[in-house]
């Protein structure tokens, strides 16, 4: 016996017959499931047969929608309006009621999507609908309470969404709109920041929002921040992402080595310690014997590796770098403090190597000239290993690290 036939058979007249097609129907999708289940499984997969077995206005709006769908709107006007002489407020036969009405009853039409859009929040076509119309009417403010709606729940599919709202955030009355909802943190916010500022063609469309929501007194988190400062120094502006920083972190000196004592003061990356581990290469912030942290290494001085850096914007003039450190290995040597330009050339600027100290703390320092010119406009600080021919051990703590002018400071400006 086809579905078809197995459905007309259950559908005869009686006390039971929406159970009778529920089981009999259950028999040949072959699965124990409740006859509730059934109905919206035959409703989704075969809506024309639903109709026929159980004329639900879940199933008279599915197929209305598929009507509407394959280009005959009549017919999904049709079916739509039998879903909703039963269900009235059916918001998916509100919609292909609405969607299928001819073009001359536009006004009708957005009255009844709006209605819709009112009934359920969680109908997405519907909401997606209202929030083009409402950026095609120039309403902000309504579609920003469309798109908060999708937001929220769409969490795997939202950059279409955010790609609409890229050209809104660009004009004041949508930026104060979307500002409005950020500023309630809802669970979109982090990943619209970092898609704004990533995809944006002006970075400065995410710094003016993040700076509209500190005006609301929801400023951005370091990880909202982040990926601002990435995408300004991807695109060769380092000077100009510290100058970003400083506006929202405001921590003096702003030019110079942040949290150059390892104690976890606040930074954001790039202009943060990041430590790499890798291969033969240990590294982490430890507690410093006497108080206080500092920076412990330990290296097999074999591998070739970069395990802590920073991004710094020093203007051009002469620098020291100081710092102290503790080891006792004898082939600490390996271990070096270096200062290169972070454009393309990497063109190293200065390099202190580690050395032995015994049992006691020791000061090193290197003196280094930042020269003018964008490709050292900004520079990277680095711990670095030169790998030996054999493995050994050496282990290593740094801390106090500093950056500071040297020489005739107006001679040094540009
Ligand atoms: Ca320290």
């Amino acid at each position: 016996m086809t579905l078809a036939a197995s459905a007309r058979a259950a559908a005869r007249p009686s006390a039971g017959w929406r159970w009778a097609a529920a089981g009999a129907a259950a028999g040949l999708l072959g699965c124990a499931v409740v006859a509730s289940g059934v109905s919206r499984a035959l409703e989704a997969s075969r809506p024309d047969l639903a109709v026929q077995v159980l004329a639900t206005p879940g199933a008279l709006g599915r197929l209305a929608q598929r009507e509407l769908a394959a280009g005959r709107p009549q017919q999904a006007r049709a079916l739509a309006a039998r879903a909703l002489a039963q269900a009235p407020l059916d918001v998916r036969a509100l919609r292909v009621y609405a969607l299928s009405l001819p073009a001359g009853e536009a006004r009708r039409r957005d009255a009844v999507m709006a209605f819709a859009g009112e009934r359920s929040w969680r109908d997405s076509d519907t909401q997606l609908w209202l929030l083009q119309a409402r950026l095609a009417a120039g309403d902000a403010a309504g579609a920003m309470r469309h798109a908060d709606a999708l937001l929220r729940r769409l969490v795997k599919s939202r950059e279409p969404i955010f790609q609409l709202l890229v050209p809104l955030a660009a004009h004041p009355r949508g930026a104060e709109a979307i500002a409005e909802r950020l500023a309630a943190r809802p669970n979109w916010r982090p990943a619209y920041l970092a898609y704004l500022s990533r995809q944006a063609a002006d970075p400065a469309l995410a710094s003016a929002m993040l700076k509209r929501l500190a005006a609301l007194g929801a400023g951005p988190t370091d990880e909202e921040l982040q990926p601002l400062l990435s995408r300004i120094v991807r695109d060769g502006q380092a000077p100009q992402a510290a100058r970003v920083l400083q506006d929202f972190r405001p921590a003096p000196p702003p030019d110079l080595l942040r949290d150059g004592g390892f104690e976890g003061a606040p930074a954001v990356a790039p202009f943060a310690w990041s430590l790499r581990t890798a291969a033969g290469l240990d590294i982490n912030i430890a507690d410093r014997a006497g108080g206080g942290r500092a920076l412990q290494v330990d290296y097999d001085g074999y591998g070739r590796a970069t395990s802590a850096r920073q991004l710094l914007v020093l203007p051009p003039g002469a620098w020291r770098l100081s710092g102290e450190m503790l080891s006792g290995s004898p082939d600490v040597e390996r271990l070096s403090w270096r200062v290169s330009c972070a454009g393309a050339g990497r063109t190293s600027l200065g390099e202190v190597a580690a050395r032995p100290t015994g049992e006691a703390w020791q000061a090193f320092s290197v003196d280094f000239t930042v020269p003018a010119g964008a490709d050292c406009a900004a520079q990277w600080i680095s711990l670095v290993g030169a790998p030996g021919a054999r493995r050994t051990s050496i282990s290593a703590l740094f801390d106090s690290l500093a950056i500071a002018r040297i020489g005739n400071v107006e001679q040094a400006e540009p």
